[in-house]
């Protein structure tokens, strides 16, 4: 594959950015924290989507070097605007990571290193996996992912209710945050928002209802994906959804215009 063979000469040439998606409180509004999403600024191709690249890199296996990329560069950033703003509550990072990088790479090391390097708290960084690579999760990953929770790193479950959405299961392992799939939240669209929407599922409705009532008994904070209306969020957060991310509060942005949107949330 021709972008693949040209991966990792890419990260030497700086060809990577993140975007910043905001993390938004439910109940205020307020923004909380962001998620890292990489694009490849490609010299031929223009901007490429991680749905580009990303498996690709997976499979190649330079997600390792990328993921480190992505985890120093987010981790720097979250600092950053710390340190810009010294008065506010912290904003925390959340970096999507690959199975691979459980796998393959001593990611724990290379979480402890960026932190000590950065700055970062460890609770204002949380690592976004999905449930296939935590599910019957056993040996090497697990113990990864305990020695990342100990150190006080927040572990999400990516793309929620997608795969086996064991919950019991997971209350078991080192997890702390759910990020309920888009598919879900599709369900609670109301015809007064848009013209043509969705129309509400009520079972979807019953579903999340439930999830995020168990969720809570377990002791885990739901974060719902693809907010795209207000009709959605007054439910969402009327059924104790914690966080919300999506188009009704921002697209993903360039770390400037996070510095911006703080700036006026305040
Ligand atoms: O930004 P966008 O919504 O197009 O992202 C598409 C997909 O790429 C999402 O599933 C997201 O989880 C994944 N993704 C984005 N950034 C990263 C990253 O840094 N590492 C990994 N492994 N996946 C990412
Ligand atoms: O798989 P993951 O959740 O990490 O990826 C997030 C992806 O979802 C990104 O590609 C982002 O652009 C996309 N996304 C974020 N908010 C919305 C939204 O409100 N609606 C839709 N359709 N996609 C969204
Ligand atoms: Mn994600
Ligand atoms: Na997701």
């Amino acid at each position: 594959q021709a972008l693949a063979s040209t991966l990792r000469p890419a990260i030497e040439r700086g060809e990577f950015r993140l975007d910043y998606q905001p993390l938004v409180g439910m109940s205020d509004g307020r923004l909380r924290g962001v998620e890292a999403l990489v694009r490849w600024d490609h010299p031929r191709f223009g901007l490429l989507s991680p749905n580009r690249f990303v498996a690709l890199a997976e499979e190649d296996g330079s997600i390792v070097p990328l993921g480190r990329w992505v985890l120093a560069t987010a981790c720097r950033q979250a600092r950053r605007w710390q340190l810009d703003n010294p008065d506010d509550p912290p904003l925390f990072v959340s970096v999507n990571v690959a199975v691979r990088q459980v796998w393959d790479s001593d990611l724990v090391a290379d979480v402890a290193e960026i932190l000590a390097e950065t700055g970062l708290a460890p609770h204002l960084l949380q690592l976004e996996l999905t449930e296939s690579a935590v599910m019957g999760s056993a040996g090497r990953p697990l113990q990864a992912l305990q020695a990342l929770s100990d150190m006080g790193v927040g572990i999400a479950i990516d793309d929620f209710g997608t795969g086996y959405s064991n919950l019991a299961y997971l209350s078991r392992l080192p997890v702390s945050v759910l990020k309920l799939d888009g598919s879900f939240v599709r369900g609670f669209q109301y015809e007064s928002d848009k013209e043509g929407a969705t129309p509400p599922n009520p079972a979807d409705q019953v579903v999340v209802e439930a999830m995020i009532d168990l969720a809570h008994r377990l002791g885990l904070t739901v974060t719902a994906e693809c907010v795209e209306t207000s009709a959605q969020a007054t439910r969402l957060r009327s059924i104790g959804c914690d966080t919300g991310q999506g188009w009704l509060y921002s697209r993903p942005v360039s770390p400037d215009r996070i510095s911006e949107l703080r700036g006026t949330a305040e």
